[in-house]
């Protein structure tokens, strides 16, 4: 195991969702492609995965993005995302707000960059605005109203897609999508997690592990609002650029949104992200844009003494 003393960080937020960029001090992990150098953070890193982005210098809400070398011909860079359980094969609101953080040191200029991703490369641009749109990964709808029994809630229908990450995305009228309404949030799209995964109602590549509600958005510029669950124990702050990518997807094969056509997407903390997709050959490529802004440096440190210098919670 590796142990540095510290670790250099700069923190920003898109659409009110936290990103914690590595800059120093994290060993490269290594591989030739990002789903090895995942494979090995996983493997060899998890300590600080921990370290960094969970209490006591981080909490379950942070998403940690450490930058590595790129895999794929003319990439800017590569990077894998991760969090307070493990780590994320793409997450969009992290990409926009990498794309900040590079810009922020000096390193990218206005324009288009490929960053490479466990998930696959993606392109992402800083606009003259300051805000930043990502052309995702390929994304789909895998499975049209799958039914599961939520233990206490009775028989959910929902879609399961992928947009970088799987999500089962589903709307539930009796529950008002609105931060008031956290808990009650937070415990049905956990209780559906767990039936999803009792039940086997899964695709065959990886476990369902984002839920994402839907309902009518109270704002007059958006089409809808949302409330996602991420992986671990936190609600996602904004609309979810994968998420968001799930649900146009299935949008478009369901016939409901054209390619091209914009869809306005609120979150539970009334954050937008616009988004359109592409068809490309046979694939849907969805178009992410929002905004992030810069909160902070840091170096973290990590004393040898220190029994949280992992994080508070057992590995
Ligand atoms: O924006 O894709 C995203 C995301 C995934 C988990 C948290 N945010």
């Amino acid at each position: 195991m590796t142990h540095p003393e510290w670790i250099e960080v700069v923190d920003s937020h898109t659409e009110g969702e936290p990103t914690r960029v590595v800059i120093e001090g994290w060993p490269m992990p290594s591989g030739a492609t990002m789903s090895e150098k995942r494979a090995d953070l996983r493997e060899r890193f998890d300590h600080l995965r921990r370290a960094v982005v969970t209490e006591p210098r981080g909490h379950d809400a942070i998403v940690g993005a450490l930058l590595t070398p790129p895999v794929s011909e003319g990439a800017h860079c590569g990077v894998v995302f991760f969090n307070d359980v493990g780590t994320l094969g793409m997450c969009g609101h992290g990409l926009i707000g990498v794309t900040k953080t590079l810009a922020h040191l000096g390193r990218l200029a206005p324009g288009a960059v490929t960053i490479d991703t466990p998930a696959g490369p993606v392109v992402s641009t800083l606009l003259g605005d300051g805000s930043v749109t990502f052309a995702n990964v390929p994304s789909f709808l895998y499975a049209k109203d799958a039914a599961v029994e939520v233990p206490g809630y009775g028989p959910v229908v929902g879609d399961i897609a992928y947009g970088g990450n799987w999500f089962f995305l589903t709307e539930l009228p009796e529950i008002v999508i609105g931060l008031p309404n956290l808990e009650r949030l937070m415990a049905v799209t956990r209780a559906i997690r767990e039936a999803l995964w009792d039940q086997g109602v899964a695709n065959e590549a990886a476990p369902i592990d984002h839920i994402e509600l839907f309902s009518p958005s109270p704002r007059a510029d958006a089409h809808s609002r949302n409330f996602v669950l991420c992986p671990g124990a936190a609600y996602d702050r904004s609309p979810c650029g994968t998420g968001t990518s799930a649900k146009l997807a299935t949008l478009v094969e369901r016939g409901v949104l054209k390619p091209g056509q914009v869809w306005r997407q609120e979150s539970v903390t009334g954050s937008l992200f616009e988004g359109t997709v592409e068809v490309r050959g046979d694939d849907l490529i969805p178009h992410i844009r929002g905004r992030a802004y810069v909160t902070g440096t840091a170096r973290l440190r990590f004393e040898p003494s220190d029994p949280f210098r992992y994080g508070i919670r057992p590995a």
